[in-house]
């Protein structure tokens, strides 16, 4: 069985890309060591670059999945900051911050990296439109899922299996395995 090892740390993101390279035939490994996040306004350089500099340390072919919610009516935020927005702040100061506005449109992004040692990164990028709900709804998914809403249910009520048919990931993943093929 091909296997790809997958650098994150974020537990809904490996589940996730294990299923739907598991659909594939693909092992993912997941690898927790992580890697410096360029600062950066898009994701693209931010997953290069990490996938880069830890396919060099591991002297193996690794993947990356930079990711985020980027909010229209405020300008993108939170963004490449989306992490950080939500281990600080969570969803709540989000829609609190939505509180009055009534453009919800927002995107999911997600852009998987992937580099072999010695070779340059190639990057795959995912999106998704949505909006922000009123409220968190659901359970299922993780992170930002209970607030974004596509086609009027929230990525926390569809659950995995739905999501996984038509997120930014997905989207992202198809991209790489196309190329990979
Ligand atoms: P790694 O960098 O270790 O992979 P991370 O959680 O720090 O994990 P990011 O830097 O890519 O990941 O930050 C993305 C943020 O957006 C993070 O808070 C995620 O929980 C959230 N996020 C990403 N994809 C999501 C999805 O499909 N559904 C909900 N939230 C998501």
């Amino acid at each position: 069985m091909r296997k790809i090892v997958f650098v994150t740390g974020n537990a809904g993101k490996f589940r996730e890309v294990k299923a739907m390279l598991e659909e594939r035939g693909i092992e993912a490994i997941q690898n927790k060591d992580g890697y410096p996040e360029l600062q950066e306004d898009d994701l693209e350089p931010i997953a290069a670059y990490g996938a880069k500099l830890v396919a060099e340390k591991l002297k193996m072919p690794v993947m990356v999945d930079d990711s985020g919610i980027f909010i229209t009516v405020l300008n993108g935020f939170p963004g490449p900051y989306s992490a950080f927005v939500e281990n600080n702040l969570g969803n709540p100061r989000v829609l609190k911050l939505m509180e009055d506005e009534t453009d919800r449109r927002a995107q999911f992004k997600s852009v998987i990296g992937y580099c072999e040692p010695g070779k340059e990164p190639v990057t795959f990028t995912g999106v998704v439109e949505g909006e922000i709900a009123y409220e968190e709804r659901g359970t299922g998914g993780f992170g930002y899922d209970p607030i974004f809403e596509y086609e009027g249910q929230t990525f926390g009520e569809i659950g995995d299996e739905e999501k996984n048919k038509i997120s930014h990931r997905r989207r992202a993943l198809d991209k790489f395995l196309e190329w990979l093929d």
